[in-house]
């Protein structure tokens, strides 16, 4: 087959020394170096390639039409570009040695005048799919159902007020499900975009976060009747385009999950930029979603400083990526979950090149993240810092406390003639300039 972006080569490990913008200089995917686990770069990294920022996305804003120089302009069969789209993205993921993709059912392929139309072109598109990956080694990391974009979903899918709507979504999903069984998908993602409210004067809050609920256990269980054995994720976000979106942090999601009992069925999706714009750091939403057991994968982007939405860039801070690695190998890798680049070229980089190299940048961003993470949980320095500010709580009084023994009697038997309570330094500057040390 002819190829489609003759002019990005197949990209190669160089080295840091490299000058070569499509070279990489530090993602080296057979190379076992660079973090702990003995696995090699590419198995460890599970890098993925967004479909619908990569190879459906136009470059598109609000202010002006589409810039992105792609190999279907001037095509006007929606189901010719499909392939081509799909062709384009084996293309690259061999040429960048990324493993996996995911994908929207939408973004493979146009919707038809009905379900049944739209579930026919999937098929034509699934199948298609299925042909290319015979011959490569490219594999599916995520599917997800567009549920946001359609306005019949104008008022939610889910989460909508007219049941009939809450059907076509049911049966959307189900559709998406089935297909991303077939092409083998190691998971199965729901992003809430249009779950949730503009104002409580017109939202049954307490009824939607139900509806919502069986949703997603409609999905566990079908999943259940057909075999679809992926990890169903769930990705926070607190807003855009809703206003107040339900799933809006990893701490909202832990309390969804766990008040309508599907805890045991779902894990998280973390993205970077949702991570902000809910107001922390990527580094917190990973930390609360490993403690809690529920860190399954991630949307690796990042955001602008002085920007308030999502404007999905590809990941070049290192400081960002270092801290993000440092608690996915704490978690003990992302296990189903990969990194995948929920990330879109700025509408000004509309040449096939940019392209190649933002994923370029993102891979060698966090690689060299996961390599500084690693050498930051090998020295140890850190973890021993931590483990003596709270050494308190494994001695005398803080051990009696933390079993369980003491009470506000007997804690206030203690405290009433308490004079000079001695308190050590949090040392912040310090562990700041020690991170430094390891990037
Ligand atoms: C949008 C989300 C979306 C999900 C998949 O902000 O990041 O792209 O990842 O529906
Ligand atoms: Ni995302
Ligand atoms: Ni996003």
């Amino acid at each position: 087959m002819k190829d489609l972006f003759p002019m990005v080569p197949r990209v190669a490990y160089e080295g840091p020394a490299s000058d070569k913008e499509l070279a990489f200089k530090y993602y080296d995917p057979e190379a076992v170096s660079g973090g702990p686990g003995g696995k090699t770069q590419k198995e460890a990294l599970r890098f993925s390639v967004a479909f619908w920022h990569s190879m459906t996305g136009t470059g598109l804003d609000p202010f002006g039409s589409g810039t992105m120089q792609r190999p279907w302009d001037g095509i006007s069969d929606p189901m010719e570009i499909a392939r081509l789209r799909m062709r384009a993205l084996f293309e690259l993921t061999e040429k960048l040695s990324i493993p996996f993709f995911c994908f929207h059912d939408r973004d493979i392929a146009p919707e038809g005048e009905s379900l049944r139309e739209s579930n026919r072109k999937l098929d034509e598109i699934v199948a298609f799919t299925k042909e290319l990956m015979a011959s490569s080694p490219t594999r599916l990391l995520w599917g997800t159902a567009n549920l946001f974009y359609n306005p019949r979903y104008a008022h939610g899918a889910a989460t909508s007020p007219e049941p009939k709507v809450f059907a076509y979504a049911a049966a959307q999903a189900k559709k998406a499900l089935e297909v991303t069984k077939e092409l083998g998908g190691e998971n199965f993602v729901f992003w809430g975009g249009r779950e949730g409210y503009e104002t409580l004067l017109n939202t049954d809050m307490k009824r939607e976060q139900e509806d919502l609920a069986r949703f997603l256990h409609m999905a566990v269980d079908y999943a259940k009747e057909i075999g679809f054995k992926g990890q169903f994720l769930i990705e926070p976000k607190p807003k855009e385009p809703t206003k107040h979106q339900y799933d809006s942090d990893a701490a909202a999601c832990f309390g969804f999950l766990e008040e309508y009992d599907l805890l045991p069925h779902f894990k998280l999706n973390i993205e970077t930029n949702h991570a902000t714009l809910a107001g922390h750091t990527m580094q917190h939403e990973l930390r609360y979603a490993r403690e809690h057991g529920i860190l399954g994968s991630v949307d690796a982007n990042q955001g602008d400083e002085l920007l308030g939405w999502d404007t999905d860039q590809f990941p070049t801070n290192l400081y960002g990526s270092t801290l993000a690695m440092y608690e996915i190998l704490k978690n003990g890798g992302l296990h189903s979950g990969g990194l995948n680049f929920d990330a879109k070229v700025r509408r000004a980089s509309f040449k096939p090149q940019d392209l190649a190299a933002a994923h370029v940048a993102g891979m060698d961003c966090m690689a060299r993240g996961y390599a500084a993470a690693g050498r930051m949980i090998a020295d140890g320095k850190i973890d021993k810092l931590l483990a003596e500010r709270y050494k308190g709580w494994s001695e005398g009084l803080g051990a009696s406390i933390a079993a369980g023994k003491e009470t506000f009697a007997s804690l206030e038997a203690y405290a009433l003639d308490l004079k000079d309570i001695e308190l050590e330094s949090g040392r912040q500057e310090y562990l700041e300039s020690l991170v430094n040390r390891y990037l």
